[in-house]
């Protein structure tokens, strides 16, 4: 399998840990969001994802799937061990709410295409950029606290979609100074994540294409 990925990629963070969590290997294609404009809109990476997003996974029969939550869905459906939901239906809803929370408010908020519109369309400074970015990771950081169950892991005692989702975002908010002291639960669940080795090899530091 190819993984289509950036190392900052929060989005393919979460797609490495997964694969990492069945123990898939995988190749790293490298996509670099910033130089060049955003490499992600080159005709040959367009070809790819025409969303121009990374993550894409081509699949060793040639497909290439893309959207992070439903990679990492596929992969889970088609190789069951470990699993990344609960079994029962309620205990998957809330895995599911934690993820989306992330996946679909959070982070479509503070990507890197609004990011560069608010810049170079709408002529905000860096300042109030980061401002922004602050203000959504916190706004969404609130109600996760609150949706978190006793740990280790977000959901409780197994590592799920939610943890896969969680570390990401909070690599990035770190990454832009998002003040964390008033998420004790979310820090938590982060650091016990961070002590298995599928989510440390995710990390972006550990990348090679880390810069
Ligand atoms: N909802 C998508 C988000 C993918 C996404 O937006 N990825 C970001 C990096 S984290 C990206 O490629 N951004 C490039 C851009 O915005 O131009 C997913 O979960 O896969």
């Amino acid at each position: 399998m190819k993984l289509y990925s950036y190392f900052r990629s929060s989005a393919a963070y979460r797609v490495r840990i997964a694969l990492n969590l069945k123990d898939f290997p995988y190749e790293t294609a490298s996509i670099h969001l910033i130089k060049d404009g955003g490499r992600q809109h080159a005709p040959e990476f367009r070809a790819i994802n025409p969303q121009m997003r990374v993550p894409a996974l081509a699949l060793p029969g040639g497909e290439v799937l893309t959207q992070s939550l439903a990679i990492i869905e596929y992969l889970d459906e088609t190789h069951p061990k470990p699993p990344l939901l609960p079994a029962e239906p309620l205990a998957r809803a809330k895995v599911r709410a934690i993820a989306q929370a992330i996946a679909c408010d959070i982070h479509p908020l503070n990507n890197t295409s609004p990011l560069r519109y608010l810049k170079r369309d709408l002529k905000h400074e860096q300042p109030e950029i980061d401002a922004w970015y602050r203000h959504w990771v916190t706004v969404g950081f609130e109600a996760i606290e609150a949706m978190i169950e006793p740990g280790p892991y977000t959901c409780g005692a197994q590592v799920t979609l939610a943890d896969i989702c969680l570390v990401p975002q909070v690599a990035n908010a770190r990454r832009l100074q998002t003040p964390l002291d008033r998420f004790p639960k979310i820090v938590a669940a982060d650091a016990a994540c961070l002590k298995l080795a599928a989510f440390d090899k995710a990390r972006p530091e550990n990348q090679p294409d880390a810069e």
